[in-house]
């Protein structure tokens, strides 16, 4: 009673049915949608034996990840984001791609609203067989949601989804590790008022591939427009000349679909020139040991404050580096000297 309690509803899903990795993973090659939500829940699970198995499941999947195109969605909160995700994946299942949308959002967990929020948001392309929705986790911290969603992309190319769509809000440090995980980063952008650049933040701007000023429409055209010509300027003044890519810069309304074949286009552009100049492998090379850090990283931290008396001293030592009785540098020293690492002499 008590451990069926503590475990998660698709936890106890996952034992009863029994499934091996090796039958989870011929599953997910047929694009069977029952072994894709199995090979899904094993991946968000955090029992020691079920991240064994996915990690195992990952690794027999692996020939056949790295097909899709991968794109980032990221903007303001209410910029139309889910939206464009909407009508978008409609746009490309109807010219014949298969669609998986993934998030990255670990504030969800706080407001608890954002993934109901969005399965209705996304009601029309949710119905699609051949698209395919994961909201991201809730109660993980961004390092946690990013290790998960970079899993959720390699199972869904292996299931033959050849289109990944990456919603993140544009806030906080998501988008940083958003950017760090698809091939084209799209920013969502909206007409401000008065001071153009309001509704997008330079750091993101330094990130983004495409920028889409979305809700062209009615009376806002002209509003955009002018958004647009600013956002083009201010990309002028950040560009460092010799990037194999100059982002580009365009109008759209996802709502009416319009300028929406043109998003296709210039991702497909963007993709092309990347790849034609080798910087996509680079790109895909680099965020594969990025990724394989931050594993690293999580495991290391998950071995050391496993350890009961670690876990008590390590949080000891954060007390004195918030009430400022020793230093952070001295804090780091201390933990440092708990593992075992010594100063170089
Ligand atoms: N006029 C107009 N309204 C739009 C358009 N796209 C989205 N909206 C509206 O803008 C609001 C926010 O849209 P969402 O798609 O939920 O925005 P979002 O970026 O996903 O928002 P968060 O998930 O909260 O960050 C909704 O009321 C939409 O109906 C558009 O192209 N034109
Ligand atoms: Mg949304």
């Amino acid at each position: 009673m008590t451990a069926t309690a503590s475990s998660s509803p698709d936890t106890v899903v996952q034992q009863r049915s029994g499934k091996t990795v090796e039958e989870i993973a011929a599953g997910v090659r047929k694009g069977n949608r029952v072994a894709l939500g199995r090979a899904i829940t094993l991946i968000e699970s955090t029992r020691p034996q079920d991240q064994v198995r996915a990690r195992e499941l990952l690794k027999n999947l692996m020939p056949d990840t790295g097909k899709a195109i991968r794109i980032g969605i990221s903007g303001v909160p209410g910029a139309g984001k889910s939206t464009l995700i909407d009508q978008f994946g409609l746009n490309l299942i109807e010219a014949g791609h298969k669609v998986a949308v993934l998030a990255v959002d670990p504030t969800s967990s706080r407001t608890g609203g954002s993934i109901l929020g969005d399965k209705t948001r996304m009601g029309r392309l949710a119905s699609e067989s051949d698209a395919f929705i994961r909201p991201s986790p809730a109660g993980s911290s961004l390092g946690g949601v990013t290790k998960t969603t970079r899993e959720t992309i390699a199972i869904a190319e292996a299931a033959g989804f050849d289109v990944v769509l990456v919603e993140t809000v544009g806030v906080g440090q998501s988008e940083t590790a958003v950017s760090n995980m698809v091939d084209v980063f799209v920013v969502v952008a909206i007409p401000g008022a008065g001071d153009e650049l309001q509704g997008i933040k330079r750091g993101l701007l330094e990130l983004a591939d495409i920028i889409a000023v979305n809700k062209a429409d009615s009376d806002n055209v002209e509003r955009a427009n002018r958004a647009a010509t600013e956002y083009r300027a201010a990309l002028h003044i950040l560009a460092s000349g010799n990037t194999t890519w100059q982002p580009a810069v365009l109008t759209m309304s996802a709502r009416d679909n319009t300028g929406l074949d043109t998003l296709w286009e210039k991702i497909g552009e963007c993709r092309r020139t990347l790849e034609e100049a080798g910087v996509l492998d680079e790109r895909r090379a680099e965020q594969a040991a990025t990724w394989m850090r931050e594993i690293f990283e999580q495991r290391l931290l998950a071995a050391f404050k496993g350890g009961r008396r670690a876990a008590r001293e390590c949080e000891d030592i954060e007390d004195q580096v918030r009430r400022g009785t020793i230093s952070a540098a001295e804090g780091a020293d201390a933990l440092a000297k708990l593992v075992g690492l010594e100063d170089p002499q």
